[in-house]
């Protein structure tokens, strides 16, 4: 039951859209692996210059509902992610409700404790993505959302003077993405984006919300990106014409404030999610980048295939599924990369439980998947349980052993491709004579736990604490291969 109900949410969203996976592959110009004309991927760059790649959890689910809208995690437990995995990322849950509590009025206090946060995670060396999050629009449309109908806290994002469901109905679901549907929140998100005609106020809050965001971090390293929205709904407007209309206008408008602030952190858009996180075809169009030079803009969308959103282990005839979406997706989310004028990708999302069968091969391929699009990776999310790394009670689960990999975190040059195992690591790419800081890369304890032979570069340091190597290449060639592997 709750499985069809569900579905036929989803099918509305793809029938609206054209057809669904099948007419994506068949209708739309292939890129990349497949098609060999794309562009080769790009990517945010550090301080120094330097292409990162990003990899990271998003934290945390917890903070949505939370009075002070702060995630329970905290710098013990990122020292302990830190030392299990060796990320380098964060996207972190930020809230619409918190940052602007009444109109026009920024909570200064709320934005220390982020800052507070982001420093944890600068003092570690990771780059922070803010992500200003919503899940069916507001706690306030939902009756009694901020405490939720047992299953947990349902709504979240906007505040409640945002918030306006023209008395509309909101009756209890069983799955939280089922509120999408319900017409007080439809009608929320039809006030937010206008096309009632009647809250054209609220756009303009929104964009001035996100310039109080970024004046707070324009000038902090360690937050390179913006993710403007978390799973942009339309409400009564679906598919195209929303992400290339009210969407696109939305996310202009706030690229334009937040230049008023901060010229060089990236502003990440992403498309509608219901459909496109299936691996549907995307309507977004493109966003126009103000500042003076190169522009930053990044495309950051959501992997969801339906089995895996379902429960469904990886198994089957609901692997089959996964992948063909896998495949979808990944066209698409290449294709809209260079509608935007090839951007960097981010995946903001994706996520598996790990106590499913399967779980070691999907995780694995999504992050295969990343590597080779040149994409930074969010997972969903590091809130104890059994889709994240650690279980209530500390336990670590199979996530931490398929994250915990050699990878290069940052190159000096554009990285062209990499690829590791557990005792191997090697990156080519193109050195750019203008980056002098050394190309830095994570090895793991387990597979590197004494010295390193390194060919193709020279080592600037090797600190088995960190896990962090950093190497320069030698010479001026256009193109440079590394190759790591552990002395003995
Ligand atoms: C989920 C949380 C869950 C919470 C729900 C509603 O895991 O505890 O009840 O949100 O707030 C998304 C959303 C993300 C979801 C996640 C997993 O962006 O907020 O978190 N998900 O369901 N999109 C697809 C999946």
């Amino acid at each position: 039951m709750r499985r069809i109900r569900f579905l036929s949410a989803i099918m509305a969203g793809s029938l609206v859209l054209g057809g669904g996976v099948a007419a994506a592959q068949s209708s739309l110009p292939l890129s990349g692996s497949q098609g060999g004309s794309a562009a080769p991927p790009s990517y945010l760059k550090d301080e120094d210059g330097r292409s990162l790649i990003l990899r990271g959890f998003n934290t945390a689910s917890s903070s949505k509902s939370a009075p002070d809208g702060m995630p329970k995690f905290t710098e013990a437990d990122l020292e302990r992610e830190y030392a299990a995995m060796g990320t380098n990322f964060v996207r972190f849950l930020i809230s619409w409700r918190s940052v602007e509590p009444a109109p026009g009025q920024y909570d200064q206090a709320y934005l220390n404790r982020v800052e507070e946060r982001v420093g944890w995670y600068a003092e570690r060396g990771y780059k922070v993505m803010l992500d200003m999050h919503q899940d069916v629009y507001s706690g306030a449309a939902i009756p009694g959302g901020d405490t939720g109908n047992g299953a947990g806290p349902i709504g979240n994002g906007a505040p409640a003077w945002a918030t306006y469901t023209d008395g509309l109905s909101v009756e209890p679901q069983d799955r939280w993405e089922l509120y999408y549907i319900q017409p007080g929140v439809m009608r929320a998100f039809d006030n937010f984006w206008n096309t009632t005609g009647k809250h054209p106020e609220l756009a303009e809050h929104y964009a001035n919300a996100w310039r109080a965001v970024a004046e707070r971090f324009a000038d902090n390293d360690a937050v390179v990106a913006y993710d403007l929205m978390n799973e942009p709904w339309g409400g009564s407007m679906i598919g195209s014409p929303f992400e290339a209309g009210p969407l696109a206008a939305l996310y202009q408008r706030t690229t334009n404030t937040i230049r008023q602030v901060d010229q060089d952190s990236w502003v990440c858009v992403a498309p509608q999610a219901i459909g496109v996180n299936q691996g549907l075809p995307s309507g977004l169009t493109k966003i126009d980048d103000p500042r003076a030079g190169e522009q930053r803009i990044a495309y950051c969308p959501h992997l969801y295939p339906l089995p895996m959103d379902l429960g469904s282990a990886y198994e089957g005839p609901a692997r089959t599924l996964t992948d063909v979406t896998i495949d979808a997706w990944r066209a698409d989310v290449e294709r809209v990369s260079g509608v935007l004028g090839g951007v960097p990708v981010i995946i903001g999302e994706f996520g598996f439980d790990t106590t499913l069968p399967g779980v070691v091969d999907y995780i694995g391929r999504v992050y295969d998947e990343a590597r080779e699009m040149g994409a930074g990776v969010a997972y969903w999310s590091s809130d104890p349980g059994p889709w994240g790394p650690y279980l209530e009670d500390g336990t670590s689960t199979a996530l931490v052993g398929t994250v915990n990999k050699p990878y290069p975190r940052a190159v000096a040059g554009t990285p062209v491709e990499w690829s590791a195992s557990d005792t191997n690591l090697q990156l080519t790419f193109r050195p750019d004579p203008a980056v002098t800081a050394p190309t830095e890369i994570y090895l793991p304890q387990q597979g590197f736990p004494g010295a390193v032979n390194v060919e193709g570069a020279d080592i600037v340091s090797w600190d088995r604490d960190s896990r962090l190597l950093t190497v320069r290449t030698v010479g001026d060639a256009a193109s440079a291969t590394v190759k790591v592997t552990p002395a003995n």
